[in-house]
C-alpha cells in the first residue's frame, strides 16, 4: 500500500525513475485520437505543462497548468484568467459538438476528466485513459448539459490530488437559450470565482504537507486563493451581479457568508439553474460543489466593501485533522475568502428573476428500484477509506455496481461504521442490500476509533445530474449539525453531495445515452486516491 501511495507522492518531484515504474496495471493502448467523421464546432488543444506564477511577492511558484489555444470555435470559448496558473474558463454552448486535444507534457501520466458533464466514457476521463508524457488524448463529445457552471481538472488514478494541488485545474461555463432568455448578468458583471487552498514553503512553493494524516484526512492549505490568486479583491458597480462559485480545492469545506449578515441568494448549484431563487443565510460548500450566487451592489455607497467569509461550523471534519497543515487557517474557523469594493455607480441594474427554470423531478414510477435503494456505503478505517466496503479496483464490480443502460436509479448514501470491508465482501452485496446495511446507531458522536474517524464526504457520481430526493440526520450532535443544516441547498440538479456525519442521503440518478464505466468517488482529493472510488458499469 505504502509503496503505491509513495508512488504517486513522488510524481511531483519528476524523477525518471518514478516514470520508468508501472504506476497501475491497465493495459497499454493508444491514447484515443481524432476521428474524420466527428465535425467540431469547437477544437481547442489544452498542454498540460509546467510553468512558473506570481502568486506571493519575491520568488515565483511552479506551478502545473492547462493551457489553451483555440483551433477552432466562437473566440469566447477561452477566456484566460489574468496572473493564475488556473486553465482557462472554457464557455461551451449546449448542443456545440466539441473536440479537445489533451496533450500531456508533464513528467508523469495524466487525464482530464470534466466534472458535471455528460459525456460517453472515452470522453470522461475515465483513470484508465491516462496518457504517457509527450502522448494527446482526444476528447470528442456532444454538450448535453444545460446551462452550467462545471470544472475540468485530472482524474489520474493515486495522482489526482497532487496534480490538482499543483495547477490543474479549471472551469467550465455552458450556456443555453433558455437561460439567455433571463437576461441574467453577463460579460464584466459575471465573475466566475474558483476557491482553492494553498500552503507555500519559505521559498513561495507550493508545499503539500501532512504525511499519512493528509491522505487519512485530506489536505487543509493555510493560504486561500481565489482563481489562484492570494487576498483577492474585486471591483463591482452598484448592480446586480452574477458570481458563479466552484470549491476546487482538495478537501476544505466552505461555509460562504457575507460578513454584514447579509443574506445569500442562491440562483444555480452544480447542475445549473434552481426553479426559482433561495435566500440563504449561510452557504456550505464541498469539494467540487458549485454555487451561483445572485449578488446585487445596488444601493451600497461608493468604496463600501463587502467581504466573503468563510464562517464557524463544526461536526465535519475530525478534530485532529482541523488543526492540520501548520495551523493557519482551522476548518470550521471564521476566515476572509475574499474582498468585493464597490467602485463604481450605475443604474442600469437587471431585476432578479423569480422564476428561473422547470426542473423534471423523478416520480417514484420512474424510478427503476424505488423500495430498494442501491448503497452507497462510506466507511473509514486504519488508513483506509472505501465505498460498498471496496477500495478502487478496476474491472471488479460489485452486483450493485451494474445499472441498466436508460434507467433513473435511486441511490442511498450513508456512514457504514460498522462495515469493514470483510463484513461488506462476506455479504456478497447483493441487489436486496440497500436497507439494515447502515446500522443505524453510533452515528454521530460515535466511538474511539470510529468516532475520531467519523467525517463528511463529498460523494461524486460522473454523468447526468442527480435530484436530491431526501436528506435525513440520524446522528447524535444535533448542535453541530445546525451549524451548517441552513446551508445546503437540495432542491438543484447535483453531481456532489456532502454526505455529513451522521446523514442519510437519497439520489434518484439516471444513466442516459452512454454505456460504459464511469466514476463515483469521494470528492475529498486525498481519499479519491485512497481508493475512495469506484465505479458503474452501465449497459
Ligand atoms: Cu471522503
Amino acid at each position: 500500500m505504502r509503496d503505491r501511495y509513495g508512488l504517486t507522492r513522488r510524481g511531483f518531484l519528476a524523477s525518471a525513475a518514478a516514470l520508468a515504474a508501472p504506476s497501475f496495471a491497465f493495459g497499454e493502448k493508444a491514447p484515443r485520437a481524432a476521428t474524420e467523421s466527428f465535425n467540431p464546432d469547437v477544437d481547442i488543444e489544452l498542454a498540460c505543462r509546467r510553468d512558473a506564477v506570481q502568486i506571493l511577492s519575491g520568488r515565483p511558484t511552479s506551478v502545473w497548468r492547462y493551457a489553451g489555444n483555440l483551433l477552432k470555435g466562437p473566440a469566447q470559448t477561452l477566456t484566460a484568467l489574468p496572473d493564475s496558473y488556473l486553465g482557462p474558463l472554457l464557455r461551451f454552448t449546449k448542443g456545440q459538438k466539441i473536440r479537445i486535444r489533451l496533450r500531456n507534457e508533464l513528467p508523469e501520466k495524466t487525464i482530464a476528466h470534466w466534472h458535471g458533464l455528460h459525456v460517453p466514457m472515452d470522453a470522461d476521463g475515465h483513470p484508465s485513459a491516462a496518457i504517457d508524457p509527450g502522448q494527446t488524448y482526444v476528447y470528442e463529445f456532444e454538450m448535453r448539459n444545460r446551462a452550467s457552471f462545471n470544472f475540468y481538472h485530472p482524474h489520474t488514478h493515486e495522482a489526482t490530488a497532487t496534480q490538482v494541488y499543483h495547477g490543474l485545474a479549471g472551469g467550465i461555463i455552458v450556456e443555453d437559450e433558455d437561460e439567455r432568455a433571463l437576461g441574467l448578468p453577463t460579460g464584466e458583471y459575471e465573475i466566475p470565482l474558483i476557491l482553492q487552498d494553498r500552503s507555500f514553503d519559505d521559498g513561495n512553493q507550493f508545499a503539500y504537507w501532512g504525511g499519512m494524516h493528509r491522505d487519512m484526512f485530506g489536505f487543509y492549505g493555510e493560504r486561500i486563493l481565489v482563481n489562484g490568486r492570494a487576498d483577492h479583491r474585486i471591483d463591482v458597480a452598484s448592480r446586480a451581479y452574477r458570481l458563479p462559485i466552484l470549491n476546487a480545492s482538495n478537501a476544505r469545506i466552505y461555509k460562504l457568508q457575507w460578513d454584514d449578515g447579509t443574506p445569500l441568494t442562491a440562483i444555480g448549484v452544480d447542475g445549473g439553474l434552481l426553479e426559482k431563487p433561495e435566500t440563504r443565510p449561510y452557504v456550505m460548500l464541498a469539494p467540487a460543489e458549485r454555487v451561483d450566487l445572485w449578488v446585487d451592489f445596488s444601493g451600497r455607497k461608493i468604496g463600501s466593501k463587502l467581504v466573503m467569509r468563510s464562517g464557524e461550523f463544526d461536526g465535519l471534519v475530525p478534530p485532529m485533522a482541523q488543526r492540520m497543515g501548520g495551523g493557519g487557517l482551522i476548518v470550521g474557523d471564521d476566515y476572509p475568502l475574499f474582498t468585493v469594493t464597490v467602485a463604481r455607480e450605475t443604474s442600469d441594474s437587471p431585476k432578479l428573476p423569480q422564476k428561473l427554470a422547470a426542473i423534471k423531478r423523478h416520480r417514484p414510477e420512474d424510478l427503476a428500484n424505488p423500495d430498494d435503494p442501491r448503497p452507497i456505503a462510506i466507511s473509514m478505517g486504519h488508513m483506509s477509506v472505501m465505498l460498498n466496503g471496496r477500495g478502487y479496483e478496476h474491472d471488479n464490480l460489485l452486483p450493485i455496481e451494474r445499472v441498466p443502460v436508460g434507467t433513473v436509479q435511486l441511490f442511498e448514501i450513508f456512514h457504514d461504521h460498522g462495515g469493514g470491508g470483510m463484513r461488506m465482501g462476506g455479504m456478497g452485496m447483493g441487489m436486496g442490500m440497500g436497507r439494515g446495511m447502515g446500522m443505524g446507531g453510533g452515528m454521530g458522536g460515535g466511538m474511539g476509533m470510529m468516532g475520531m474517524m467519523n467525517m463528511a464526504h463529498p460523494i461524486h457520481l460522473h454523468g447526468q445530474p442527480f435530484e436530491i430526493v431526501s436528506r435525513t440526520y440520524e446522528g447524535e450532535d444535533a448542535e453541530a449539525y445546525s451549524t451548517i443544516r441552513d446551508g445546503l441547498i437540495d432542491s438543484g440538479l447535483k453531481d456532489t453531495v456532502l454526505v455529513a456525519p451522521g446523514e442519510r442521503i437519497r439520489i434518484a440518478k439516471p444513466f442516459e445515452d452512454f454505456k460504459g464505466r464511469f466514476m463515483y468517488h469521494c470528492h475529498n482529493l486525498e481519499h479519491e486516491d485512497m481508493g475512495m472510488m469506484r465505479e458503474f458499469s452501465v449497459e
